[in-house]
């Protein structure tokens, strides 16, 4: 099965690893442990779900620990990612202000460790570089005047990188239950991700053109 890598990123204890465990699998998760380097789970994703194009797609989604002291160790994992999840938290406001350095880290991973760059720029360029997703976790948490101010901080930085959000309360299920608009919006993203990563070759001729071979390091330049 074809697959693509996303990555998930966002302050420590903003909801990453439960948001991962509900998209993968579809229900809360009751205890998340704390993620060391990095976790990785698969969602298998009906793209162009309906249409005559419908292929199923293994959406790999790489949890990455967000604690400031891995920040020089976790650019390995942002290598070959086709698409970025952002996770910030409505029960803490700092979190929404620290979506544009996490989109730049990534961003930057093949820049070097030493690499200055401004996440301004970053996040502009964003879209024309891989599709991103800003997730606003515990809005359960959150008292609802303050929540909708931090949601705006959230929308407008969303908005500068052509990003789509959603808003999900981890601990229930309903929060991405079938048919509902968060899963209708996540299941475009992964289309979405989907088509940036094989753009140059028309979906009906995906396996024809696939040889066996080595494995290929892919950078995004490539795409
Ligand atoms: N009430 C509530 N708690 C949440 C939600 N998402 C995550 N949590 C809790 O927040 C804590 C940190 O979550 P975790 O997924 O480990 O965050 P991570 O560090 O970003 O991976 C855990 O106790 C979760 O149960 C949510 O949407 N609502
Ligand atoms: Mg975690």
């Amino acid at each position: 099965m074809e697959t693509v890598k996303v990555v998930v990123v966002g302050d420590s204890g903003v909801g990453k690893t439960s948001l991962v465990h509900l998209i993968c699998q579809n229900e809360p998760c009751a205890k998340p442990s704390w993620t060391i380097g990095c976790a990785v789970d698969v969602r298998i994703h009906e793209f162009r779900e309906g249409l005559p194009e419908q292929r199923t797609y293994c959406v790999e989604l790489w949890d990455v620990g967000g604690s400031a002291a891995h920040a020089n160790t976790r650019r390995v994992f942002y290598g070959g990612a086709h698409g970025v999840i952002l996770v910030h938290d409505l029960s803490n406001r700092k979190t929404q202000n620290t979506l544009a350095g996490w989109l730049a880290e990534v961003l930057s991973r093949d820049a070097g460790e030493s690499a200055a760059f401004d996440p301004e720029t970053f996040a502009g360029s964003a879209t024309a570089q891989l599709p991103v997703l800003v997730v606003a976790c515990k809005p359960d948490l959150s008292d609802p005047r303050r929540a909708a101010h931090l949601q705006r901080q959230a929308s407008r930085f969303a908005d500068e990188c052509g990003a789509q959000e959603i808003t999900v309360d981890c601990l229930s299920a309903r929060s991405l239950a079938a048919g509902s608009s968060n899963a209708v919006k996540l299941s475009r993203f992964f289309d979405k991700v989907i088509e940036r990563r094989y753009q140059r070759e028309p979906v009906t001729q995906h396996w024809e053109r696939r040889r066996p071979g080595p494995p290929v390091r892919h950078s995004y330049r490539d795409y």
